[in-house]
């Protein structure tokens, strides 16, 4: 008999993403050992799923095939994560670039639905691209988490899996991306709307809310029985004026209100099973 209670709440940490410098933000893990460091002490505070995007030797945003499986490899190793590769990179990523982020193997990689407004830049999804992408996933055998800006991603969600079917393993694992200026706001009510509108075929869903609206969207998705994503790439303080000084903090105050919540972090192994990730 396990006394364990099951997790019931997946946490995905990323912990570095494609926009702050190193320079602007010295505690952003940027090299590989930082970001092992960071995966083994986000594992240990409750995440169960790390959300990738690497840096080269000038801590600069790259999607180089090497780095991306040194990076895989490590992280395989010496964690229990499951690894999720970045195929949105940066806006400057030409789209060729991304489609080889499937060749460093991980375990699932983010699909973004659509194209958007990111600040002053756009952050490109065109229609073809999004259906080759899915295509190669599911010949893969990779996992993707369908990443969703806006309502409009979600019509593209129905469209997408109407027309090729459902992904590898046969889980719809979304996540919402909210608040980036140019997408949908990070308030309850657009939250409400976008799970409300998703297909059928979801079968999990997490959310993320950029900058100040993340508490707000941390208790948004709870109340409606979502997951959380948390980490540097979203947020980089605490409260007002309080810098976040490591991404372990964001990792332990979502499980803290998930517990308060009366929801357990998922382990990676439970995290494996609800997406149907590929046995290694
Ligand atoms: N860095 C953004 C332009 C993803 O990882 O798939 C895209 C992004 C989404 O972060
Ligand atoms: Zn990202």
């Amino acid at each position: 008999m396990s006394s364990a209670t099951a997790g019931d709440l997946l946490i995905t940490v990323a912990p570095t993403g494609a926009e702050t410098t190193k320079e602007d933000c010295p505690q952003l893990p940027t090299t590989l050992e930082e970001l092992v460091d960071t995966a083994k002490r986000c594992q240990a505070a409750g995440a169960a799923m790390i959300h990738v995007h690497i840096r080269d030797a000038e801590h600069k945003p790259t999607l180089d095939l090497g780095r991306l499986k040194a990076t895989v490899d490590a992280l395989h190793e010496q964690t229990d994560l499951v690894v999720q590769l970045s195929t949105g990179g940066s806006v400057h990523d030409p789209l060729d670039k991304r489609l080889k982020v499937l060749d460093a193997q991980p375990d699932s990689c983010s699909l973004t639905m659509g194209t958007t407004n990111f600040g002053d830049d756009v952050f490109s999804n065109p229609w073809p691209f999004i259906t080759e992408l899915y295509q190669l996933t599911q010949e893969r055998q990779v996992v993707p988490e369908f990443e969703l800006f806006d309502l409009g991603h979600v019509h593209a969600l129905h469209r997408l899996l109407d027309k090729y079917g459902p992904p590898y393993g046969g889980r719809v694992h979304c996540d919402l991306v909210m608040n980036v200026p140019g997408g949908m706001p990070g308030t309850t009510d657009a939250l409400v709307a976008a799970v409300t509108a998703l297909p059928d075929a979801v079968t999990s869903w997490s959310a993320t809310g950029i900058g100040r609206s993340t508490l707000n969207v941390i208790l948004a998705s709870l109340s409606k029985g979502g997951h959380l994503r948390v980490g540097m790439e979203d947020v980089l303080t605490l409260a007002r004026r309080v810098p976040v000084e490591h991404n372990e903090q964001l990792v332990s105050r979502a499980a803290e209100i998930g517990r308060m919540a009366q929801r357990t972090p998922m382990t990676p192994d439970e995290a494996r099973e609800l997406l149907a990730i590929k046995p290694r």
